[in-house]
């Protein structure tokens, strides 16, 4: 097969993702779990064309610089596999990319873009991939993408610890059993759609360098992992809905004692922070989480997320997109 799509849709991490093991092999430090989201998706198409070269357009715009670089890596690491056809592994790629993710604003563009990614190479280069060897192809682009292959509650597994080959092996998602009558929402409080002020890749290397609560962040994290998948095997969205709070806040803190600094968090995002904490105290269930930016994602039961979403619009004042749990990665060839 020489031309492929995929559709990937983003995900939002509700025990976060902070930190890397191995930069090369692109193992985290820890295991997470996310929710994929319906609203937000891409869609990306792979031509092999007869000459060596790697294109990409995103958007209809050409893609140059550092960006190019990181796709046109990835799809050396697909045609360099034993398992591609020879004939075929030297052939380039005309790849177009549709994003409905503003890029760039910590609302997960790179995951649902390296997922989407990785079905139509993999696909197109003519790999026959499961969805766990597409999850561990996915993780080698972008950490959460490995998650944007399943759809729903999803558990990516920081895999074997002490032998990288092992890890590699063993760092996939896969979705996590829920309980019947969980039905959870998210409400996207948009606040600013701008390029971030520090990449997170860089920014987690500087955490993990200099930060002295990054080894608290990992001790807590894969205990927080495993009271998640029981929280929702319960249907326990209080629960499930407290510790994703807690792991964003924790996640931040540990970023924010980093030297210098990393702060995501801007005067905006707090006063959305306040309103999760107004809208508990007025007794409706709303939990908050934060990602590499200052947007706010608030977690809820599906039945309230109108009027959650409509406090935290704030009469207009702010942009609120809602979301629900999406599908995972679907490739046509
Ligand atoms: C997450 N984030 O779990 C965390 C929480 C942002 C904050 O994964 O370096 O684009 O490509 O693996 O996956 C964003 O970082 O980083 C992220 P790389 P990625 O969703």
């Amino acid at each position: 097969m020489t031309t492929a799509t995929a559709t990937a849709h983003a995900n939002i991490a509700l025990v976060k993702y902070w930190g890397k093991r191995d930069a090369e092999r692109m193992l985290p430090a820890t295991s997470s779990l996310s929710l994929t989201l319906d609203a937000f998706h891409t869609t990306t198409t792979v031509d092999l064309t007869d000459g060596a070269d790697v294109d990409v357009a995103l958007d209809g715009e050409a893609l140059t610089g550092a960006a190019l670089t990181k796709v046109q890596r990835f799809v050396d690491l697909v045609r360099g596999r034993d398992d591609v056809d020879p004939d075929v592994a030297r052939r380039g790629a005309r790849i177009s990319s549709a994003n409905t993710v503003p890029t760039g604003a910590g609302l997960a563009s790179s995951a649902s873009g390296f997922a989407a990614l990785a079905g139509a190479t993999a696909a197109a280069y003519g790999l026959d991939l499961t969805p766990r060897d597409l999850s561990r192809l996915a993780r080698r682009g972008s950490g959460s993408a490995s998650r944007s292959v399943f759809g729903d509650f999803v558990v990516w597994h920081a895999g074997d610890l002490e032998d990288p080959e092992r890890g590699d092996l063993t760092s996939f998602a896969e979705p996590v059993p829920a309980a019947a009558g969980l039905d959870v929402a998210m409400a996207v409080v948009v606040l600013d759609a701008g390029p971030k002020s520090i990449g997170s890749r860089e920014a987690m290397a500087r955490t993990v360098a200099t930060s002295p609560y990054f080894p608290a962040w990992v001790q807590h994290t894969e205990v927080d992992v495993r009271e998640a998948e029981a929280a929702i095997a319960a249907g326990d969205l209080e629960r499930l809905g407290d510790l994703a709070e807690a792991s964003a806040m924790r996640m931040h803190a540990t970023m924010l004692a980093a030297r210098p600094a990393v702060r995501y968090l801007a005067p905006a995002s707090l006063e959305v922070l306040d309103a999760v904490l107004g809208l508990r105290a007025a007794g409706t269930g709303a939990w908050a989480t934060m990602d590499a930016g200052p947007n706010v994602k608030v977690l809820c039961a599906r039945e309230d997320l109108d009027a959650v979403a409509r406090v935290l619009a704030d009469s207009g004042r702010r942009r609120v997109i809602p979301a629900r749990p999406g599908p995972g990665l679907a490739v046509t060839r």
